[in-house]
C-alpha cells in the first residue's frame, strides 16, 4: 500500500491527497501519474503520524496542524488549522474545464499571481494567466489587462493570524476570481474560484502563520532565485538599441566620465545581422570582440538579447549550425515547422520542450561566452508572433516531449519561456564553467524564478506606470520572483527630467535596476536631462552602490529562504490590516522602508509606519506615530530604517570589481531593540559558494558594541569601519 497518499473515488471522479515536506498538502482530482509541470521540485513523503476517522458521509484526516474533512459523496474538502476553517469547497469541477470554488471566510488580503498590472491586494478582482505580449494587445499597460507576460498560478491569502498559499499546478489558460461576484463558476459574492481551460484540478496547499513561512515553503516546492552575480545588482543601462560599436563604447565612457556608477550595458536587437539570432551585424559591429573587451575593461559587463524567432532564410533553411526541422515547433496543417513572423520576418520557433533542443540552443551561446558575455536577455517568449490576430502562435501548433509525445499549445503556451530559460541557463552555465550566468526573461511560468530574472515588459513613461510598478513587483515577490524590475524611465514615450529623477530614485531600490527605452523615444541616459537632473540621478545611483552588500545579502536570503528582496510593509506586522493595501511604500531587505515620490510637483508625501520606531535615513529624525507627512526635495527619496538596526554601507564605487569587499561602514540606528542584520559575502561571481566558500553572519549592536554571530566563515570579511550612530 502506498502510504504517502489517500485516495477517494466516486463514479469517475478521483481525489488524491498527498503529503509533502514543509507541511504542504497536495490535492489532485485525477489518477494520472507524473503530470506535474516542471515547476514542482518536491516529492511526496510518507507522513510520520496521521489519523484517519471514518464518519458517515465524511472522512476526517489529521496531519500536522491540519484537519481535512473529505465529503465522500461530492469529494469536496473542508480544511481546518488550529485557528479554524481555512477552506470550504463549494463546487468541484473535473473534466475538460477543471476548477473549484470555495467560500471566502477569512482572507483580508490576496497577493501573488505573478506579474499583474494591478494594485497590491487582488481581492474583489478576477485575473487570468495566459502569457501575453501585453503591448501588442493594448496601447499601454492598464488594469483592464488581466493577463500579462507571466503565468504564475500561486497566490496567498492573508489575515491577522494566518497565511495560506495555493499553488495550482496547471499550465493551461487559468482564471482566478477572488470574491468578485462573478466568474467561470458563476461565483456569487464571497466566492473564491479557480478554473482552467484544460489539464487537471491539482493544487498544493501551504497553510502557515506568516507570508514569510508560506514563501519559504513555496520556495522549496518550486525553487528560489539564483544567487545572481553581484555585478548584476548594479545599475543596468539599456536602449533599443545601442546601434553601433562606437555608440556602445561612447555610453560606457560617458558613465565613467560623469562618474555615475554603472555595471551592465545591453545590446538590443540591432546588434544582429538582419535579426538573425546568434549573429553579429558586421557593418555596425565590425570589431565586436575588441569592442566588448574595451567595454569590459571599463568595468562593465554586456548583456545581449536573444529572441526565440529563428529567421527562415529564402532557401527555406535556417542559418544555425546543427539545426534540424524537428527542433522547431510544428504546424500540423503543413506537417512542417510552424512559420510565424517576428523581427527576422518569417521565423521558426525552437521546441525547447525537447532536451536535445535545449542542449543545442544552449551551446549556440559559445561565441558570446568566448567574447566575455555572461548575461542573456530572452525577449518575445510568450511566444510573440506578429502574424496572428492573437499576437501569439496559433493554438494548433505542437511540441514534442522527450518520449516523442505530442504536446499542444494549450499546455505549452504558458511554459514556453520557462523551457527557453532552462535552455539558456543550462547552456550558459556549462559554457561559463565556474562563473555564474545572468538570464533575464520577459515571460515566465511558476518555477522560472530559479532560472531567470524578469522585467515587466513594455511600460510607458507615465507617472501611473512608475507608481503601479511597485505593487507589481510586490506581487511578483509574493509569487517567488525576487529579481524583478521595470524599464526605469519607461519604455514607450518620453519622460520629463522630473519623472526620470523620481524613477531613478525608485529604481535604485528595486532588485533589477535597469534604465531602458524604446526605439524612437527620447534618450534616457542620466546625462540627457540637464545638470540638476543628472546630479539628482547620480545621488540615487550612488546610494544604490553604497547598499550593495546589504542588497546582496538580501538576495542571499531570497536564494536560501524564498523571501523576496522587495516586500510589502505588512510583512512587519500582519496584525495591522491598514498595511494590507499600501501600494506606494515597500520594504527593501529586512530593515529599510522606501517611500518614493510618485507624482509630478510633489515635494512631500504621507508615510504610514508599521509599529515600532523608525528613523529617517538622511536626517536621523525619529517617528513613532502611525502616519506622518515627510519632505522630499527633488533629489531626495524618503527612506526609513527600523530603529535598532545596523545598516552596512559599501565604499563609493563606479562598478562592482567582483571579488572581495574590502571595507564597510556601519551605521547604527539606535533603538530599544537590537535588531539583527544579515551579512553575506563571497566572491560575487563564481559557484564556489555552492561548495561553501562564503561568509555569513548576523550583526547587531549591544550597549554600543558591535556583535557578530558567525554562521559560516569560509570567505574573507571586510574591515567593518567606524560604527556611526544615528
Ligand atoms: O517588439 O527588442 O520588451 O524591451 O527593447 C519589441 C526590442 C521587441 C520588446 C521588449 C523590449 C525590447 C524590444 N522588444
Amino acid at each position: 500500500m502506498n502510504l504517502n497518499r489517500i485516495e477517494f473515488r466516486r463514479g469517475r471522479r478521483c481525489l488524491r491527497l498527498r503529503f509533502y515536506p514543509e507541511g504542504i498538502l497536495r490535492v489532485s482530482y485525477h489518477d494520472q501519474e507524473n503530470v506535474q509541470t516542471d515547476a514542482v521540485l518536491l516529492e511526496p513523503i510518507q507522513p510520520q503520524t496521521m489519523e484517519r476517522k471514518e464518519l458517515k458521509l465524511e472522512e476526517e484526516i489529521r496531519w500536522q496542524d491540519l484537519r481535512i474533512v473529505v465529503n465522500k459523496k461530492e469529494l469536496t474538502l473542508k480544511i481546518y488549522d488550529s485557528f479554524g476553517l481555512v477552506q470550504e469547497d463549494q463546487e468541484i469541477r473535473t473534466g475538460a474545464k477543471p476548477g473549484h470554488s470555495r467560500k471566502r471566510n477569512w482572507e483580508a488580503g490576496i497577493y501573488g499571481l505573478g506579474e499583474k498590472y494591478h494594485w497590491l491586494n487582488l481581492m474583489h478582482h478576477t485575473m487570468e494567466n495566459w502569457n501575453t505580449d501585453a503591448l501588442a494587445r493594448v496601447p499601454q499597460h492598464c488594469t483592464a489587462l488581466t493577463s500579462m507576460h507571466t503565468a504564475i498560478n500561486f497566490y496567498l491569502g492573508v489575515s491577522e493570524e494566518r497565511c495560506v498559499g495555493w499553488y495550482y499546478d496547471n499550465p493551461t489558460h487559468t482564471r482566478f476570481s477572488f470574491d468578485h461576484g462573478r466568474g467561470e463558476m458563476a461565483a456569487g459574492e464571497g466566492e473564491m474560484s479557480f478554473s482552467a481551460d484544460g489539464g487537471f484540478l491539482d493544487y498544493y496547499l501551504i497553510v502557515k502563520h506568516s507570508p514569510q513561512e508560506v514563501l519559504t515553503a513555496y520556495g522549496r516546492l518550486t525553487g528560489t532565485s539564483p544567487l545572481w552575480p553581484r555585478k548584476f545588482l548594479g545599475l543596468q543601462q539599456s536602449r533599443y538599441s545601442y546601434r553601433t560599436q562606437e555608440e556602445l563604447l561612447a555610453v560606457a565612457k560617458r558613465f565613467r566620465k560623469e562618474e555615475i556608477p554603472c555595471d551592465v550595458l545591453y545590446l538590443d536587437i540591432h546588434y544582429m545581422d538582419e535579426y538573425r539570432v546568434f549573429s553579429i551585424d558586421q557593418k555596425a559591429f565590425p570589431n565586436f570582440v575588441e569592442t566588448l573587451q574595451e567595454v569590459h575593461a571599463l568595468g562593465f559587463t554586456v548583456i545581449v538579447i536573444i529572441d526565440p524567432g529563428v529567421k527562415l532564410e529564402k532557401d527555406g533553411q535556417v542559418a544555425l549550425p546543427g539545426a534540424k526541422p524537428e527542433y522547431f515547433i510544428q504546424d500540423p496543417k503543413t506537417g512542417k515547422p510552424y512559420v510565424g513572423v517576428v523581427w527576422p520576418e518569417e521565423s521558426l520557433f525552437p521546441d525547447f520542450l525537447q532536451k536535445q533542443v535545449r542542449e543545442w540552443w544552449g551551446n549556440l551561446h559559445k561565441a558570446f561566452v568566448k567574447a566575455g558575455i555572461r548575461g542573456i536577455w530572452n525577449d518575445m517568449n510568450e511566444i510573440a508572433d506578429f502574424s496572428t490576430k492573437s499576437k501569439t502562435v496559433p493554438t494548433r501548433v505542437t511540441h514534442q516531449d522527450d518520449e516523442g509525445k505530442i504536446v499542444t499549445q494549450k499546455e505549452m503556451h504558458n511554459q514556453y519561456a520557462h523551457y527557453e530559460a532552462k535552455a539558456t541557463q543550462a547552456g550558459m552555465r556549462a559554457l561559463l564553467k565556474n562563473q555564474r550566468p545572468f538570464v533575464l526573461s520577459r515571460a515566465a511560468f511558476a518555477g522560472t524564478q530559479r532560472l531567470a530574472a524578469v522585467w515587466t515588459g513594455d511600460n510607458s513613461s507615465t507617472w501611473e506606470h512608475m507608481e503601479m510598478s511597485i505593487p507589481m513587483f510586490l506581487n511578483m515577490g509574493m509569487s517567488g520572483f525576487s529579481m524583478v524590475g521595470s524599464d526605469v524611465g519607461g519604455y514607450a514615450g518620453d519622460p520629463s527630467a522630473e519623472m526620470m529623477i523620481r524613477w531613478m530614485q525608485l529604481g535604485a531600490f528595486t532588485p533589477l535596476f535597469r534604465n531602458h527605452a524604446a526605439i524612437g523615444t527620447r534618450h534616457q541616459e542620466p546625462w540627457c536631462f540637464g545638470d540638476e537632473a543628472q546630479a539628482a540621478m547620480k545621488k540615487a545611483v550612488d546610494m544604490r552602490y553604497r547598499l550593495r552588500s546589504y542588497l546582496y545579502s538580501a538576495l542571499w536570503q531570497s536564494h536560501q529562504e524564498g523571501i523576496p528582496i522587495m516586500r510589502p510593509i505588512y510583512f512587519l506586522d500582519q496584525t495591522d490590516v491598514r498595511l494590507y493595501d499600501v501600494n506606494d511604500q515597500f520594504l527593501f531587505g529586512d530593515h529599510l522602508m522606501v517611500c518614493p515620490i510618485l507624482r509630478p510637483g510633489q515635494r512631500q508625501r504621507m508615510v504610514l509606519f508599521p509599529k515600532g520606531e523608525w528613523v529617517e535615513f538622511k536626517t536621523g529624525k525619529r517617528f513613532t506615530e502611525d502616519v506622518a507627512i515627510v519632505e522630499a526635495a527633488l533629489d531626495e527619496i524618503p527612506i526609513f530604517v527600523r530603529a535598532g538596526a545596523v545598516i552596512p554601507l559599501d565604499m563609493p564605487s563606479q562598478f562592482d570589481p567582483e571579488g572581495e569587499i574590502e571595507e564597510l561602514e556601519l551605521i547604527h540606528f539606535e533603538g530599544e531593540e537590537n535588531l539583527k542584520t544579515k551579512l553575506y559575502f563571497d566572491d560575487g561571481q563564481s559557484f564556489a559558494f555552492e561548495s561553501g566558500a562564503y561568509r555569513e553572519s548576523w550583526i547587531h549592536v549591544e550597549d554600543g558594541i558591535l556583535r557578530e554571530e558567525i554562521l559560516r566563515d569560509q570567505y574573507s570579511a571586510p574591515v567593518m569601519k567606524s560604527i556611526k550612530k544615528r
